[in-house]
């Protein structure tokens, strides 16, 4: 009998091990984290409700659409090139003129007027305000009060975010985010800007995405520095944090700061497996959505900032603040990452199935993607305001359900008890989209990059006609 049980132990140990504890641990990982498909085909996207007091807004970004953006970290990398001397940007463009909206705000002004949206989200340029350390060009600030003046005589709610991905050069040359003492300089200039328009502007984004900023910039390489190193991404990613900290706590003892509405900006892009019965695709994929999304959320919650992988602490920090250092959340949605593991290429890459619906970006639409993303969103009991979305879309073909789907999406979320209080669409107009120069046409209008028209598209149709339905009710 002995003798059996010693022949059998290890065959028993073996299968526990190669084959009992995978299977349970599938079983909950499906479990806990499912994949949300629904069928549209048999889905009334007319069917949406939102809340009276919504704001519809559009976003930009000062690089992105302004024009003359020209000393600061993108502009010097725009002009730069790879070690293979490939340019930095895909087309080989730099952002120039962008859309001249620095000049033709009063035009853009309107165009949103004619979409029914009532607000609009865009950053300031850091660059153009403070062109050398401590130096601040008033002239500048000038203009963008006089921008948010127009806003707001033409009933639209700004909404102001303070970084948005650009560096003036003094910065970037100092370390940017690398080095924890550099974030007073963000927190000054955040207050020059917050006394300039405290009394036009009540919503505040501190900073757009760290953890895209993090991860394109020191991670990927394909942002500027271009650097590729995953614990100066841990570095950079806490540091924006501790920032983000910092600015909400100073504008809040400022004249005006407990009537402001300040929240950080996240992109949550799901990571899930392609082979949800593949547990290395599990891995990596449940690795990644730690990295990028989870620790920054933990952070919120507890104001605990772990970076790790498998367990392996990277990165940690501990500030209790970040607890408290937002009215509300910024979240921008686009859509969820497949993860498929593979020895060749670095571990992993990021695929599409065959049936996916496909965009211009190197994703697939999936607009039951913003419904989990609300739901996982919502476990910070902070009020959501969906501060990107939308489609690059050359053709126009997917727009028009793009729009219906996502916004159906979050009136069903909204219908579950998520606390939403807006949406602003990716973008107003066709701008500058980083690396990818101006080849991606995110905007609800067209624009002719020779002449500055700004045509609306017909699959923006769409998000005129659910914004009326909502208003008129
Ligand atoms: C981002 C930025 C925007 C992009 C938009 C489309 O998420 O990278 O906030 O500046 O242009 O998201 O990719």
């Amino acid at each position: 009998m002995q003798n059996t049980l010693l022949i059998w132990l290890p065959v028993i140990i073996t299968l526990i091990l190669l084959v009992v504890l995978p299977i349970g641990v599938l079983v909950r990982l499906r479990r806990r984290y499912p994949e949300t498909k629904w069928d549209w085909e048999w889905t009334d996207t007319s069917e949406v409700a939102f809340p009276k007091r919504f704001l519809w807004g559009v976003a930009t970004a000062a690089h992105q659409v302004e024009g003359g953006c020209t000393n600061n970290n993108w502009s010097r990398w725009e002009n730069g090139a790879t070690t293979d001397g490939s340019p930095h940007i895909k087309t080989g463009e730099v952002t120039g003129g962008a859309c001249e909206n620095w000049t033709r705000y009063p035009e853009d002004i309107e165009l949103i007027r004619e979409l029914g949206c009532n607000a609009y989200r865009m950053s300031v340029e850091w660059s153009k305000i403070e062109p050398r350390l401590g130096e601040f060009d008033e002239t500048v600030l000038a203009h963008y009060r006089e921008m948010i003046l127009a806003l707001r005589a033409a009933g639209i709610e700004p909404m102001v975010t303070l970084h948005h991905f650009t560096n003036p050069l003094w910065f970037e040359d100092l370390g940017a985010f690398e080095k924890s003492e550099n974030i007073k300089y963000l927190v000054r200039f955040s207050e020059k800007v917050f006394a300039t328009l405290r009394d036009q502007v009540t919503y505040w984004c501190t900073l757009n995405e760290p953890a895209v900023y993090a991860s394109m910039g020191y991670f990927m390489g394909d942002f500027p520095p271009g650097k590729r190193s995953i614990k100066l991404t841990g570095t950079v990613l806490k540091n924006t944090l501790r920032a983000h900290v910092e600015i909400y706590t100073a504008l809040k003892k400022l004249p005006g700061g407990d009537r402001a509405k300040i929240g950080l900006v996240k992109n949550l892009t799901q990571f899930d497996p392609l082979r949800r019965t593949f547990l290395l695709d599990w891995l990596i994929a449940r690795t990644l959505h730690n990295l990028f999304n989870t620790s920054i959320y933990q952070f919120l919650k507890t104001g605990k900032f772990l970076f790790s992988i498998l367990g392996i602490p990277i990165i940690r920090y501990h500030d209790d603040r970040g607890k408290h250092s937002n009215d509300f959340i910024g979240l921008n949605y686009y859509s969820r990452l497949l993860v498929k593991f593979g020895l060749r290429g670095g571990l992993f890459k990021f695929v599409m199935r065959p049936d996916d619906v496909k965009t211009d970006m190197a994703y697939a639409m999936y607009p039951e993607g913003i419904y989990r993303a609300l739901m996982e969103t919502s476990g910070l009991n902070l009020p959501i305001i969906i501060t990107e979305n939308g489609i690059a879309d050359k053709v126009d073909n997917n727009r028009f359900p793009f729009i219906r789907t996502y916004l159906y999406a979050v009136s069903q979320a909204i219908k579950e008890g998520v606390d939403v209080r807006g949406y602003f669409y990716w973008s107003l107009m066709d701008n500058f989209e980083w690396a990818e120069g101006y080849s991606m046409k995110f905007g609800l209008y067209a624009v002719d990059f020779k002449t500055q028209e700004r045509t609306l598209r017909a699959g923006s149709e769409a998000y005129r006609m659910v914004i009326k339905s909502a208003v008129d009710g």
